[in-house]
């Protein structure tokens, strides 16, 4: 079954534009829910340093997206605008692909304006301010991450009502929601999805059960992904110029490759993978004396 999209502002009772923005009505949210940021944001925070892109704090740092509640888009869009072109726009929630298409191609993010309940901080089925606006958003102060997106955004365009989506799905997954990127000082999370969960922040890095595999175009573009559950993979980005370009006559043969391929299960591991192991968990530091 398809999801059913709403048709109007539940707290206005207007009907939805075309797009599905709707205003972000800052003065709405209630201190419960800048509490609900709050909290978050500082379990994130906390668990995220050593273990993120260094770019994500520094998109924050500039973004002012910080722990004195959900931020003002208006806020965000006055530095992110001059920077990379990009503005975040606020929509109810997952909007249909053509529409999430089309605004990604004019450099606009489309943003959950609500917040989860605090009975949900963990576990959330559609994306809310907080993934939205603190997983994606500071990245798209990096030029390359931004044009990227861009590009993913009119690639989807292009394919949008074709069988290719299914491949260029996978790719935005295993990319912008689940990527991990080897930086000099270490392995590194990358994605959306896991900048935003603090369980999966740890795993993601340490935990022996998944596989780490060096990131290959076709090959993602062959693998199936769960939605409700830790990734059985993650594919490593070497660095910001490893994200194709997404030109569409490369792109056309990435995905007639991955499509004349049979499709790979989310843990299944194939000969021409380059796998990486995590490190060790450091030793436990050592008791101070006692005196
Ligand atoms: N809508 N708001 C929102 N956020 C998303 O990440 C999103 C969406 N609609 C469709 C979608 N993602 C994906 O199905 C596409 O990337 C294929
Ligand atoms: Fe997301």
């Amino acid at each position: 079954m398809g999801k059913v999209y709403p048709q109007i502002d539940v707290r206005t009772g207007a009907p939805l534009p075309a797009d599905f923005t709707v205003a972000q009505r800052h003065g709405d949210y209630s201190a419960q829910d800048h509490v609900t940021w709050e909290t978050l944001f500082h379990r994130q925070s906390n668990v995220l340093k050593g273990r993120v892109v260094d770019e994500f704090f520094d998109g924050l740092a500039a973004l002012n997206i910080a722990s004195h509640g959900i931020p003002d888009f208006a806020d965000i869009n006055r530095v992110l605008a001059r920077a990379t072109g990009w503005n975040v726009v606020a929509v109810p929630g997952l909007v249909p692909d053509d529409v999430f298409f089309a605004h990604l191609a004019a450099r606009r993010f489309p943003a959950g304006y609500w917040i989860r309940k605090p009975t949900q901080l963990d576990y959330i089925e559609e994306p809310d301010v907080f993934h939205d606006v603190f997983g994606h958003v500071p990245l798209l102060m990096q030029p390359r991450y931004a044009d990227y997106m861009a590009a993913y955004g009119r690639a989807g365009l292009a394919y949008a009502g074709t069988p290719a989506l299914t491949h260029l799905a996978r790719l935005y997954w295993y990319t912008v929601e689940f990527g991990l990127m080897q930086a000099l000082a270490g392995l590194r999370i990358f994605g959306a999805g896991i900048i935003s969960s603090a369980g999966e922040a740890v795993y993601a890095l340490a935990d022996p059960a998944p596989a780490r595999v060096r990131f290959d175009c076709e090959r993602i573009m062959r693998t199936d992904y769960e939605i409700d559950r830790y990734q059985r993979i993650y594919f490593v980005l070497a660095g910001y110029d490893d994200l194709p370009a997404l030109q569409p006559a490369e792109l056309d043969r990435h995905v007639a490759a991955a499509a004349s391929e049979h499709p790979l299960r989310p843990g299944q591991l194939i000969d021409s993978d380059i796998t990486m192991t995590p490190p060790p968990a450091p030793a436990a530091a050592p008791q101070p004396a006692a005196h």
